[in-house]
């Protein structure tokens, strides 16, 4: 587990115009935003650089701007914008709690505040890629670029591209197959979303299981989540079984440790035999 420090903004003070209700966002009302920032400010701790931190008068200059130049119907909705804006703009800035609160809400009942808290982060995710149809490095490629080009997500590494034959159903052309890293805002359930998405606009048909195919994303690690779902299941149950899969992975995290059998990447190809 990684240690994190924190920079925090406390009940920032800002006059804005969000609410459900036409008076909220005709007249506007006061909210108090609070901003926990996860980094690490240990190489400013020990040069006294402002640059190697997270400057907080220009994050509260930015949510001050952002909360009145915009106008959402919730404060789920404001929170959610706002720490991912602060996510993708912000240097250094891995994890962030945004709270938002409400003194003058329009309950009409004696209380002190309302207000939602969420925490959000960056994550880590490796997704495996094959292709045994048509212009496979053609497939591959588009589909790096495709993942890079979300704004939630961006790819950190990507391995090298290898012919490898069909495992499982062996009646079908050689595959291509590689890995890549990618750094992303997204949930699991989103990331399965989108990559069904490139998938579909490659031309897949979902004719044959494990058949072949223009082009095939799995998500096979995502930090290090154990997920059972019936759509969706984290890490993927065979990776550990497959060659085509270990080998791209081993060029680019040879060390990462599977989270339910143990085991580094490197291990699970030295026992891999498929
Ligand atoms: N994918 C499969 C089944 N078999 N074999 C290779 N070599 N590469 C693949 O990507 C592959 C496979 C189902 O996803
Ligand atoms: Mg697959
Ligand atoms: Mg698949």
């Amino acid at each position: 587990m990684k240690i994190y420090d924190i920079i925090k903004i406390k009940d920032l003070e800002i006059f804005a115009n969000h609410g459900v209700f036409p008076e909220e966002t005709r007249l506007g009302q006061k909210f108090l935003v609070s901003i926990t920032m996860y980094t690490d400010t240990r190489k400013a701790g020990m040069t006294d650089d402002l640059t190697a931190s997270i400057h907080y008068g220009e994050v509260s200059r930015f949510v001050d701007s952002y909360l009145k130049e915009h106008t959402f119907l919730l404060i789920e909705r404001a929170a959610e914008a706002l720490a991912r804006e602060l996510l993708l703009g912000t240097p250094h800035l891995e994890k962030v709690c945004v709270e938002i609160k409400k003194p003058w809400a329009p309950v009409g009942l004696p209380m002190d505040t309302v207000s939602v808290e969420i925490e959000r982060a960056w994550h880590t995710a490796y997704i495996a890629l094959g292709s045994n149809i048509g212009d496979k490095e053609r497939y591959l490629k588009e589909a790096v670029r495709a993942l890079n080009e979300c704004r939630d997500s961006e790819v950190v590494r990507c391995s090298k591209f290898y012919v490898t034959p069909p495992y499982g159903m062996v009646e079908q052309d050689d595959f291509l197959n590689g890995c890549l890293e990618l750094k992303t805002l997204l949930s699991p359930e989103e990331l399965l979303e989108s990559i069904h998405e490139i998938e579909k606009n490659a031309g897949r048909e979902r004719v044959i299981h494990w058949g072949p195919r223009t082009l095939d994303l799995d998500v096979l690690l995502y930090d290090d989540l154990v997920l059972e779902r019936e759509e969706l299941c984290i890490p993927h149950v065979e990776m550990h079984k497959r060659k085509f899969v270990l080998e791209p992975l081993h060029e680019i995290a040879p060390y990462k440790r599977h989270p339910v059998y143990g085991k580094t990447v490197r291990e699970m190809l030295e026992d891999c035999n498929a």
